[in-house]
C-alpha cells in the first residue's frame, strides 16, 4: 500500500520532492500540502490532485496523512517537526533540523520522551554515490588514516534573503554533516576566516568564508563557502590520508572538444547535482517508514550539526577558535 505523504512548503525543493514522490520513487503518494504562498500551493494541489490545507499543522494532523515532508524555510522547521512528533508521525525534515541547537535539543528530547524514532533530516549527501565511494575507501584503509580534508561548496548566487550566518547554517551544514558521517567522529573546534568579500556579494553579505574544523581525533578540515561564485554549482572534497589521497568525483558529464576548447558542463544548482542522492534518500525513507524505522540521518545528527554550526557562528562573530562540546549521545540513537 502507498505511504500517504503531506508536504509542508512547496517552493523550489518542496515542488521537486512532490514530483519525485509522484513520478520517480515507488510506494508513496502525496495526499496533502500547504504553503504560505497560497496561490502557488493551490496550483500545485490542483496539478497533482491533492488536498490543500491552510496551515502546516493541519497537514500534520490530517487523518489521511501517514508521514510528513517539511520543505518550508529553515526557521519554520522546529515547530513542524515538534508537531509531527506530537502527532506520532514519521517526518522527513529538510536540513537544517532547526536554526538553533536549543530548538534541536527540544526536538531530541521530545522524540526520546515519545520512545520512538520518527525524525529523519534531509542530509541527502549521505546518499550520494561519490560520497559513499569516499567513505568506502576511507574504511578500507587504502589511504591510511585521514589527516586533512579540503572542501569547497560554491553556489552561483545566494537566495534573496541569504545572510552571512546562513552561509554556514543553511549551506555549509551539508559539509558539517557529511564529513562527520564520512570520518565517523564529531568536531572539537571551529574557526571562521573572512577573506576579502566579493564585490558581487550584496547587502553586506560576507562571501566567501573559510570554515576550519578540527575533529576529536585531530583531523583538520578547511571548507570554502562561496555562495555568489557566479560560474556554477560546485562541490569538492579531497581527503588526504597517510598513504594517499582521494577526491569526490564530479558528476559524469559529456566531454566536449569544440571551438578550440576542451570542456564539460558544470551544473547550475543542487537539484541537478544531487538528483540521484535525493531520489535514493526518498526511496529509502519511504521503505523505512513502511517498516516502522528511520533509515537515514536522525534528529541526533541534526542536533550535532546544529551544535557545530552554532559554534562556527560564534567563531565568526568573535574572530576566535571556539571549542565544541558535544553532549553524550543516547543509546536510543544507536551510538
Ligand atoms: P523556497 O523559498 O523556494 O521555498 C520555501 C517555501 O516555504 C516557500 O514557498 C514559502 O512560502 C514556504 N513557507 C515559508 N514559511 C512557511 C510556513 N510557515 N508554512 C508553510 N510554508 C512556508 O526555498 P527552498 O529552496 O525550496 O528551501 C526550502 C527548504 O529546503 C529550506 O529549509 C532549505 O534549507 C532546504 N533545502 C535543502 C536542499 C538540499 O540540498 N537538501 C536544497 C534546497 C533547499
Ligand atoms: C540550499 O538550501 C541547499 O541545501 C543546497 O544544497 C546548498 O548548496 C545551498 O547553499 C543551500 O542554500
Amino acid at each position: 500500500m502507498n505511504l500517504r505523504i503531506g508536504v509542508i512548503g512547496t517552493g523550489a525543493i518542496g515542488e521537486d520532492h512532490i514530483r519525485r514522490i509522484t513520478n520517480v520513487i515507488t510506494g508513496a503518494r502525496v495526499v496533502a500540502l500547504s504553503d504560505l504562498n497560497v496561490n502557488r500551493a493551490k496550483n500545485l494541489a490542483k496539478k497533482y490532485d491533492v488536498k490543500f490545507y491552510v496551515t502546516g499543522e493541519e497537514v500534520i494532523e490530517a487523518a489521511e496523512v501517514d508521514a510528513v515532508v517539511i520543505a518550508s524555510w529553515d526557521p519554520t522547521h522546529a515547530q513542524y517537526v515538534a508537531a509531527s512528533i506530537k502527532a506520532g508521525k514519521f517526518v522527513l525534515c529538510e536540513k537544517p533540523l532547526a536554526t538553533s541547537k536549543e530548538d534541536c535539543k527540544r526536538i531530541v528530547e521530545a522524540e526520546l520522551a515519545g520512545g520512538k524514532q520518527l525524525v529523519q533530516v534531509g542530509f541527502m549527501r549521505r546518499f550520494d554515490s561519490g560520497y559513499r565511494q569516499l567513505k568506502a575507501c576511507i574504511e578500507s584503509g587504502e589511504i591510511g588514516n585521514p589527516l586533512m580534508l579540503h572542501c569547497v561548496h560554491r553556489n552561483p548566487t545566494p537566495g534573496p534573503k541569504h545572510t552571512t550566518e546562513m552561509s554556514i547554517k543553511n549551506s555549509v551544514i551539508h559539509e558539517i554533516d557529511v564529513l562527520r558521517w564520512l570520518l565517523g567522529e564529531d568536531f572539537k573546534t571551529a574557526q571562521v576566516l573572512l577573506p576579502k568579500s566579493s564585490s558581487l556579494a550584496e547587502n553586506g553579505l560576507r562571501d566567501p568564508q573559510i570554515v576550519l574544523l578540527e575533529t576529536q581525533s585531530g583531523v583538520r578540515i578547511d571548507i570554502e563557502s562561496f555562495v555568489s561564485c557566479q560560474y556554477g554549482y560546485d562541490v569538492q572534497c579531497e581527503v588526504v590520508g597517510e598513504t594517499g589521497t582521494i577526491r569526490l568525483p564530479d558528476p559524469a558529464a559529456v566531454v566536449m572538444r569544440s571551438h578550440g576548447k576542451l570542456s564539460y558542463e558544470i551544473f547550475s544548482d543542487w537539484s541537478d547535482r544531487f538528483v540521484e542522492a535525493y531520489n535514493i534518500e526518498f526511496q529509502q525513507w519511504v521503505d523505512g517508514v513502511k517498516l516502522g524505522v528511520v533509515a537515514g540521518p536522525t534528529a541526533w545528527d541534526g542536533y550535532a550539526a546544529c551544535i557545530t554550526a552554532d559554534a562556527c557562528t560564534e567563531a565568526r562573530e568573535k574572530g576566535t577558535i571556539v571549542p565544541i562540546t558535544m553532549p553524550q549521545c543516547s543509546a536510543f540513537y544507536g551510538r
